[in-house]
């Protein structure tokens, strides 16, 4: 990689980020009152605004729909499966309809996808790949296949959320001109989206796209019954939605805090589940990592450059908050992601510190039905997270952590809990999607001893 000039390394990210596209293919605090909870800062001191200051996200932070009416298809979404058209319908979550489609004693998930070059006319829509997998593998009929991912989670019972920034992923080949709407309002594009025949829009919002998400996500509770909350909500995100993901839910455990109390904490996700996400552009050069993205960004809720003057590093360091505030988190690659290896060492530690480190190895081409490590592993990983789900875990099973962490999304979050902070890398099974197969070792001291 070393070899690589950063003009060919941008490419190849871009070809991988890009992928998403033609692939259609309890730790609750005790109490439920909004003062009850103070969290923890310990990540980089640029990320936090003063005395807890914050504009009411649920009120503020609006789109304005009568000048830009085509954003009604942006924010959160609920989900469920109409069996006459035999696919997965979303419901706005600011809608009752839709708000009522989430059942409190059900577990919830909440899908972020990722950089979408024709999200201002496409949506994400949750495919299992119809190179991979098999109907037996996945728990479903023959008819049934193909089979939207959503639809496995609606199965195993879980409340399913979609967060739609498609428009504003909508950036080319751009990927540094999408991560800057995450943190900053003063990069290059400025917030900008593009409509479905093209036309971009600009500054459509002082805020940013996290800042979005939190205030749908506020916004979304608040027409649910009051116990939402009592079972756990996760965040599943994939690729450039990682950054989205986990400012987003920074900003969450900021605003329930008992100093800013805009929700109730047990309200908002638990556990973080990323799918060989981004963490910006860093090539090593003569034994020095540089930057490949933009600088001079303004953390827009706290007014201060971004720590590090780097999206990456400032992603991580929204991890260490979110992991000293209770927030479980897996994180899935696979050895040869190109997103995986443009982080630097420092990051890669200070990742591995926050999460279990999950490096599967998603070679699904003994189908025989087409598909390509190379240019499909980068979804491959989406697949293999989210189809887990239907590999059921036992809990009275009494399992090496070894063999737990074979569970991925199917493993409680208070096991995963307990895996945090090590490394380990898929030895068998790697040929099928189905997890049940799989084998594990731990290989943390392999992973943070590479350079
Ligand atoms: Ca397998």
């Amino acid at each position: 990689m070393k070899k690589l000039g950063i003009a060919v390394l941008i490419i190849l990210v871009i070809g991988t980020l890009g992928l998403g596209v033609a692939g259609i293919t309890g730790w609750r605090d005790a109490s439920n009152a909004p003062t009850g909870w103070y969290k923890t800062r310990v990540a980089d001191a640029a990320l936090y605004p003063e005395n807890f200051e914050y504009v009411d996200y649920a009120t503020e932070v609006v789109f304005d729909y009568e000048k830009y009416p085509d954003l009604v298809d942006q924010g959160l979404f609920w989900c469920y499966y109409d069996e006459t058209l035999g696919e997965v319908v979303r419901l706005d979550a600011d809608s009752d309809e839709g708000a009522a489609l989430v059942d409190p004693d059900k577990p919830t998930i909440i899908n972020v996808h990722g950089m979408m070059a024709d999200g201002h006319y496409n949506e994400e829509a949750y495919y299992v790949n119809t190179k991979i997998g098999t109907a037996e593998e996945l728990g479903i009929t023959e008819d049934e296949y193909p089979v939207q991912m959503t639809k496995l989670w609606l199965d195993a019972g879980y409340n399913v959320g979609i967060y739609n920034y498609n428009r504003f992923a909508s950036e080319t080949i751009d990927f540094a001109g999408i991560e800057e709407k995450v943190w900053a309002n003063n990069g290059k594009n400025g917030i900008r989206y593009r409509s479905a025949d093209g036309t971009l829009h600009h500054d459509v919002s002082p805020y940013t796209v996290a800042e979005h998400f939190a205030a749908d996500y506020i916004r979304a509770t608040k027409k649910l019954p009051d116990d939402f909350g009592k079972k756990e909500i996760r965040v599943a995100a994939h690729s450039m939605g990682g950054e989205v993901s986990a400012a987003g839910l920074f900003l969450l455990t900021e605003l329930a805090d008992a100093r800013v109390g805009q929700i109730d904490r047990a309200k908002i996700p638990s556990r973080y589940m990323m799918e060989d996400t981004f963490f910006a552009v860093h090539l090593k050069v003569k034994g020095k990592w540089t930057y490949g993205g933009q600088k001079g960004l303004i953390c827009r809720w706290s007014g201060n450059v971004i720590p590090g003057n780097d999206t990456g590093v400032t992603t991580i360091e929204a991890l260490k908050d979110l992991a000293a505030n209770g927030i479980v988190m897996d994180y899935y690659s696979y050895t040869a992601s190109f997103l995986n290896g443009l982080m630097t060492d420092e990051m890669r530690a200070d990742l591995v510190s926050v999460s279990a480190y999950i490096i599967i190895d998603p070679v699904y081409d003994s189908y025989g039905k087409g598909y390509d490590l190379v240019s499909e592993g980068h979804n491959g990983v989406r697949q293999y997270l989210l189809c887990s789900v239907t590999n059921p875990y036992d809990a009275a099973a009494d399992l090496t952590d070894e063999e737990k962490v074979a569970y991925a999304a199917a493993l409680p979050t208070s096991e995963m809990a307990a895996l945090v902070g090590n490394c380990w890398q898929q030895t068998g099974g790697a040929s099928t999607v189905t997890t049940a197969d799989d084998v594990y070792i731990m290989n943390t001291s392999e992973i943070l001893g590479n350079d």
